[in-house]
């Protein structure tokens, strides 16, 4: 523990020294999450860098930007990573990559079917459920309005999704049940999202309604250091975010 705790302070030390914007100059052998640290899929894989432990620069890019890091993440969404290799996008896609490339601490299950299962939760948290609530975004966080009918439809698609999810989780006390995966993090950082724009649009927290575990899971998972910085990281993003007073919604 002492250990893994060292390495996540090694790992704050990285980036802090290079926590804004890039020098150009980085160790190219380590990997550079490139993004902001509001977003969740951002902290998605920040967070699978911080349990496993794997020394890595942050580089801050607004999504804004996406002309100047568009040969990297052809659709111009962060987070997108830098490798030795060369440049990766999707955050699933990444997420497996560093599984494969980093296997010393793997946050995949060990046998096949469950790693499929562990996916199969993965997609129905992201596709299934917050890719329906970003729908609502424009209007839970970025002062803009959606139409009934986008609202009326999202309840919809996301009350299945979150039945799925559901059905799939476990919360003993892991979403996946006795050992901490990946789905754990992918898990912690929608479902934040979800939580507050399904207050905001619906006045009900569809989150608790479905998963009546939830309260008890997030009060547990805020007790993991990696959490805890990547959470006060995302105090300070989302500060400085703000203080930009640019136009954008999600
Ligand atoms: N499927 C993508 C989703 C990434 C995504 O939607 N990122 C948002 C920030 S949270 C973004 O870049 N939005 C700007 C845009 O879509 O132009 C992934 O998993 O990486």
């Amino acid at each position: 523990m002492i250990q893994g705790h060292e390495a996540w302070l090694e790992g704050i030390r990285l980036r802090e020294s290079y926590n804004t914007t890039s020098t150009g100059d980085e160790d190219r052998t380590m990997i550079t999450l490139c993004g902001f640290g509001v977003s969740n899929y951002y902290n998605k894989l920040k967070l699978i860098l911080l349990e496993k432990e794997i020394p890595f620069h942050e580089r801050l890019v607004y999504p804004w930007q996406r002309e100047s890091f568009r040969e990297s993440s052809p659709l111009g969404k962060i987070p997108f990573i830098e490798t030795e290799y060369g440049s990766l996008s999707e955050s699933q896609v990444i997420l497996d990559y560093l599984e494969e490339r980093y296997p010393e601490q793997p946050l995949y299950p060990a046998t096949v079917f469950a790693r499929a299962k562990c996916r199969e939760l993965i997609q129905n948290l992201e596709l299934n459920s917050e890719w329906v609530a970003r729908r609502l975004y424009k209007e839970s966080f970025f002062g803009g309005s959606v139409s009934e009918e986008t609202k009326r439809e999202a309840k919809e698609r996301l009350t299945s999704g979150l039945k799925a999810v559901a059905q799939l989780a476990q919360f003993s006390p892991y979403i996946l049940g006795s050992t901490f995966t990946a789905a754990d993090c992918v898990a912690y950082v929608h479902f934040l999202m979800i939580d507050q724009t399904t207050m905001k649009i619906y006045g009900e927290n569809m989150l608790e309604r479905y998963l009546p575990n939830v309260v008890a899971y997030m009060k547990f998972m805020d007790s993991r250091p990696p959490i805890q910085t990547m959470m006060a990281d995302r105090d300070a993003a989302l500060a400085a975010f703000l203080k930009l007073n640019v136009k954008y919604d999600g």
